[in-house]
Order: C-alpha cells, then sequence, then structure tokens
C-alpha cells in the first residue's frame, strides 16, 4: 500500500517559499546568518510547524533542533531527517532549507496517511552548517558527532565580533540537552547538489554515496604600511603583494592536482589600513581546499605551507597560517544508500549516483550513524548565490525518495 505513497509537492514548496520570507534579500535569496535574529524566526517558524504536526522538540546545548514523531517502538534510536536553516550571507532560498522542510513534509504526508513507522522518525535543524559567520562550517554537527568539544565552539567569535554562546542565549536557543550521544538508526539528508552534474545528465535525484573532504585555513600577512610616495619599490613589505603570489599559486595547486582539487582564496579578503596611498601593511584571508583522496589533500596541504613561507621570506612578511578544520573523505552507509537506490527504483525517478562536492552535516554524522544523501540538481550548478533555482518538480522527486527510503530504514 505504501509503495504509492507520494508528498504533497506544492505544500514543500510553499513551505520552502514562507521560510525565504525570514531573511528575503532585494535579489531572490536569503539573509539567515547563524544565530541572527533572522535565524531566530526561522527556527521558531520550524517549531511552529514541527508542534503542529505532531513532534515535540528537543533543543542541544549547541542548539541543534530535534522535531521527534513518535513511532510504534520507541526504545529504538530514530530514523532521523534533516540539515540546515541557517544561510550564507547573500545565499538561496534552498541551500540547507530543502533538507529540513523535505523532513517535513515526509512527517506530514505520514501524518496524512495515518501510518505509523516502527521506529520514530526525528526532523533535525543543525545550527551553523555554513560557517560564514561562525568558523568553522558544519560545527554543531561536528560537536554531535565528536569532531569538535563543546568549549571550542561555544567560544567561536562571528566575523561581526559576536560570540557564539552569547549569540545562542540571546536568541534563546541555548538548549539543555548534551550535544551528541544521540544515536540514529539512519540519517539521511536531502540537499540541493550546488554543482552542475545532475542537471548536465538531465537527473532529478542523485544516490550520494561520498562526500570529498577539505580544509580551511586563516592565513594574516603582516609587512609594513608605508607612504606609496615616498617609499622607493626596493625595500617595500607590501602584504598585498604577497597575497598576490599565494592567490595564484593556490590555483596552480587546483592545476597540479586536477581534475578533483578544488582550490580557493575565499571572498572573505580583508587589507588594512585600507587607504589608497598606504603601502598594505596587513592582509587576512582564507583558503578552501577539497578532494575525494585524503593523501592528496594533504599534499595540497604540505605545497600551501611551502609556498607561504618562501613569499613571506621572500618578501620580507610576517606569516600565520592557522588550519581551522579538516574534514576527511566520508564514504556513505551502504545500508542507507541502498535504501535511497531503492526508493529511485520504486518512485521511478530518473537518477544516479554522485559524489559530494561540497561538505554537509551528514559528513560528519556519518561518523556516529548510518548515514547517506538525496540531492537534487539547481540550475546551472549554481548555489551561495541569491540566484540559487530549482524545479519543484526535482525537489518532489527527491522528497518521494526520502519518503521512501525512511519507510524501509525505519521498518521493524
Ligand atoms: O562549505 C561547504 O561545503 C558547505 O556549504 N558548508
Ligand atoms: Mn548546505
Ligand atoms: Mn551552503
Amino acid at each position: 500500500m505504501t509503495e504509492q505513497l507520494r508528498i504533497n509537492s506544492q505544500r514543500l514548496w510553499d513551505s520552502i517559499m514562507e521560510m525565504a520570507k525570514i531573511g528575503a534579500t532585494a535579489n531572490g535569496g536569503s539573509h539567515r546568518l547563524t544565530l541572527s535574529d533572522e535565524d531566530k524566526q526561522g527556527r521558531d517558524l520550524f517549531a511552529e510547524w514541527c508542534t503542529a504536526a505532531g513532534c515535540t522538540i528537543t533543543v542541544d546545548r549547541l542548539g541543534n533542533m530535534f522535531a521527534r514523531r513518535r513511532g510504534k517502538d520507541n526504545s529504538r534510536p530514530p530514523v532521523a531527517m534533516g540539515s540546515h536553516l541557517d544561510t550564507q550571507p547573500y545565499g538561496g532560498k534552498f541551500d540547507g532549507v530543502f533538507g529540513v522542510l523535505a523532513g517535513l513534509e515526509v512527517v506530514r504526508t505520514l501524518n496524512e496517511h495515518q501510518i505509523e513507522t516502527d521506529a520514530p522518525l526525528e526532523i533535525v535543524n543543525w545550527t551553523n552548517e555554513e560557517g560564514a559567520r561562525f568558523a568553522p562550517s558544519m560545527l554543531a554537527s561536528g560537536v554531535f558527532a565528536g569532531h569538535f568539544d563543546l568549549e571550542f565552539a561555544l567560544s567561536r567569535i562571528a566575523t561581526d565580533g559576536a560570540e557564539f554562546a552569547a549569540e545562542l542565549e540571546r536568541i534563546g536557543y541555548a538548549g539543555d540537552v548534551i550535544c551528541g550521544n544521540h544515536p540514529f538508526t539512519a540519517f539521511i539528508e536531502c540537499h540541493i547538489e550546488q554543482g552542475p552534474i545532475l542537471e548536465q545528465q538531465g537527473k532529478s535525484v542523485g544516490v550520494v554515496t561520498h562526500a570529498q573532504g577539505f580544509r580551511w585555513y586563516d592565513i594574516s600577512l603582516s609587512g609594513q604600511a608605508a607612504h606609496t610616495g615616498s617609499t622607493p619599490m626596493v625595500g617595500r613589505r607590501n602584504a598585498l603583494l604577497g597575497a598576490a603570489h599565494i592567490i595564484h599559486a593556490v590555483d596552480e595547486i587546483a592545476q597540479e592536482y586536477a581534475p578533483d582539487a578544488r582550490a580557493t582564496v575565499g571572498s572573505q579578503f580583508q587589507v588594512t589600513p585600507g587607504s589608497r596611498n598606504i603601502i598594505p601593511g596587513k592582509v587576512d584571508f582564507t583558503v578552501d581546499f577539497r578532494h575525494p583522496v585524503a593523501e592528496t589533500i594533504a599534499a595540497m596541504d604540505s605545497a600551501l605551507r611551502e609556498v607561504c613561507q618562501q613569499v613571506a621570506y621572500d618578501i620580507g612578511l610576517d606569516l600565520s597560517l592557522e588550519q581551522i578544520s579538516y574534514t576527511p573523505p566520508t564514504p556513505f552507509d551502504k545500508k542507507c544508500v541502498a535504501a535511497v537506490q531503492q526508493a529511485c527504483d520504486l518512485t521511478g525517478v530518473s537518477h544516479q549516483q554522485i559524489l559530494s562536492g561540497a561538505g554537509h552535516d551528514a559528513c560528519y554524522i556519518a561518523h556516529v550513524s548510518p548515514t547517506s544523501m538525496i540531492f537534487v540538481p539547481c540550475k546551472d550548478g549554481i548555489s551561495h548565490n541569491e540566484a540559487e533555482s530549482v524545479k519543484q518538480e526535482d525537489l518532489e522527486a527527491g522528497c518521494n525518495v526520502l519518503l521512501h527510503a525512511v519507510l524501509e530504514l525505519a521498518q521493524a
């Protein structure tokens, strides 16, 4: 009987559009930074919807939200679905939100058809997946999975100077439940691909088998601020010149390990003292390395350290290079991947297996519970951009796969 079950596509779409009104930007994107007032509003709306759907809400020490739907056997660990509601500063409507609200749509559909699963279900909203306001990314799922410790997370300082713990208290989401030690029978995260492959291949759903690893760095170069007119070229200690060499070297490291390497100096880039007629004295910037193979990420790391030291020596700069996070390449659980595959076959959606280029909360949760992901295509593969766009029918296909994968994993 349940094979014919399908979610309500319009209700899912309308919920995503309703959530997008919170922190909506003038260009059609989303601005709901972690622990901001907009994040609070999004959380409150999510809690309201889940309560209306008969779930009970638990909030842990880092603000992770767990909306629980009882099953027949509540002694079993829940089958969890979820992602994140926080966004990039100028992000899209679907990154993260799709995964959280797809979980809600599954619960709403099961309620409608009075279907009770054997294991309980949980819909999860992970705090600070993006890492844009408080680095590193996937912070709260990382603590939940034992990758970071609680104090490290609570002490993070935002790009705007705010402290994580204080902001969590301020928005009223500093829960009293410990973060972690909360096993799942399975965790399935729906997400947009944020790359071009599924759209190019004409597929509605990606069966994600693993995620590539990544390293994040904070780099500072300090030289000598001085007058641009009266200071000879010889002997200058121009920090921005050093950064320029490193930007180019980072791109060359990606070429060295092409085609799978990704290496980027990000758009969080600060030059001081910021005057046109002062030689730049200091530059602060970030580097983001990604690759499916751990040994290659290690080789990229060595190459970066070597070139930074050489540039600093050549120009007479002080170098600070700090690795702020490392997420290893993550294979997903075979049983969960098979359940997603089986749900694709059952619902008849076009699909293919795929690697995740982006990091996700599932990458950490996979270390503590059986985990996998379901991707849907986004237009031109564009994400982390206000122009992010997804077809309603692809969201519907992905959410139907989630529904049937969860039914499979939650049965006795
Ligand atoms: O950086 C990432 O891959 C994710 O969007 N946090
Ligand atoms: Mn995301
Ligand atoms: Mn993102």
